[in-house]
């Protein structure tokens, strides 16, 4: 029997969906799926150190089975725990060119699932946290299985969001748009288990800013201006991992705000807006915070395809929005 204060993440999906509004009773199966994807992964993720032993990516491992890399094993895995439970209308990853359809051989639902399955994956090679990062929206189009139509959806009208963060433990942190939750996997039961309810942006006197500031000759005037602004201000610190799950988790427990700005040569910048963008801008609005192209709302941006990338602004609210008074009317790029 459980002992009684373990929250697994399974009970505490069906005690939240009479205040999720936009879900049914498949969400709580649906995020039970891609809990058991993570935990794949994570167990994929914890041997990679063990690489040169096993083998290598496109090398033979000591059963002489071909060795995958890890971020397309984490695709793969992602793609097996959602395309046959009849809960899925289509997906969409980062891996894949275009939107994944449900084979006709499996019955299609209403779920549209977007995700990123291992992001930072660079990464890997020198045991720095990685992520996977998932977005659930409902299909749009009146057809029975879903198109790409489904997939082109602003942030604003996601059902949840989440993502996973493999790092010296294992965390899941989703949202349904009744906070944002935080579990982390026990490894002696193989289950996720609350330990972080209600997330919010804490309001800490010392502030961090996270961004890779080697582009800084690539910005905006605005931009710059922005950077010398927060270094003059004495409250900041600076901190940039380089894998967006975990920049943004850090700034999640401990405020701040994590930047992915424009560069002259490249106005879009470099993160995704369907696979890494609008979930992480729907955790941050959900957890008291705000995240923005430095123009917008990142939530309202409407998707014209499915690799399109964006500038983005995500942590607490009053330095997105301070950062947003520095770049927009700042044309001069
Ligand atoms: P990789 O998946 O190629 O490691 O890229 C990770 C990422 O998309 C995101 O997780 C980071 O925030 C960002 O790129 C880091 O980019 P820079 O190396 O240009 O700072």
């Amino acid at each position: 029997m459980l002992e009684s204060n373990v929250v697994t993440i399974a009970r505490f999906v069906v005690g939240q969906e009479r205040l999720a509004p936009r879900t049914t009773r498949g969400f709580a199966s649906l995020l039970h799926d891609i809990a058991l994807a993570a935990k794949l992964i994570a167990r994929e993720v914890n041997k990679a150190g063990l690489v040169d032993i096993l083998g290598g990516a496109g090398k033979q491992n000591v059963h002489g089975e071909s060795v995958q890399k890890l971020d397309e094993f984490a695709n793969r895995v992602m793609y097996r725990a959602l395309d046959h439970t009849g809960l899925v209308a289509c997906m969409a990853s980062e891996e894949n060119d275009t939107y994944i359809p449900i084979p006709d051989k499996f019955p299609a639902g209403d779920y549209v699932v977007i995700f990123d399955p291992l992001d930072g994956s660079s990464n890997i090679d020198v045991n720095v946290s990685i992520g996977t990062i998932f977005s659930i929206y409902r299909k749009i189009t009146d057809g029975q299985r879903g198109t790409l139509e489904d997939c082109l959806q602003p942030g604003s009208r996601q059902v949840a969001a989440g993502y996973v963060l493999y790092g010296s433990s294992t965390m899941l942190v989703y949202t349904s748009r009744a906070g944002v939750h935080g579990f982390t996997l026990d490894p002696s039961i193989g289950e996720f288990v609350l330990s972080h309810p209600q997330m919010c942006f804490p309001d800490l006197p010392r502030k961090v800013y996270s961004v890779n500031e080697a582009y800084f000759d690539r910005w905006s005037r605005g931009q710059q201006r922005l950077i010398s602004h927060l270094k003059n201000d004495g409250r900041f610190g600076s901190r940039y991992i380089g894998s967006f799950v975990a920049d943004f988790h850090r700034t999640l427990l401990q405020g701040g705000i994590f930047m992915y700005p424009a560069e002259r040569e490249n106005p879009s910048g470099k993160l995704r807006l369907l696979y890494e963008a609008s979930p992480i801008a729907m955790i941050a609005e959900q957890a008291g915070g705000r995240a923005s192209t430095g123009l917008q709302d990142l939530s309202d941006v409407v998707p014209e395809s499915l690799h399109q990338r964006t500038p983005v602004y995500v942590g607490s609210a009053d330095l997105v929005d301070l950062a947003e008074s520095f770049l927009q009317g700042a044309s001069e790029i």
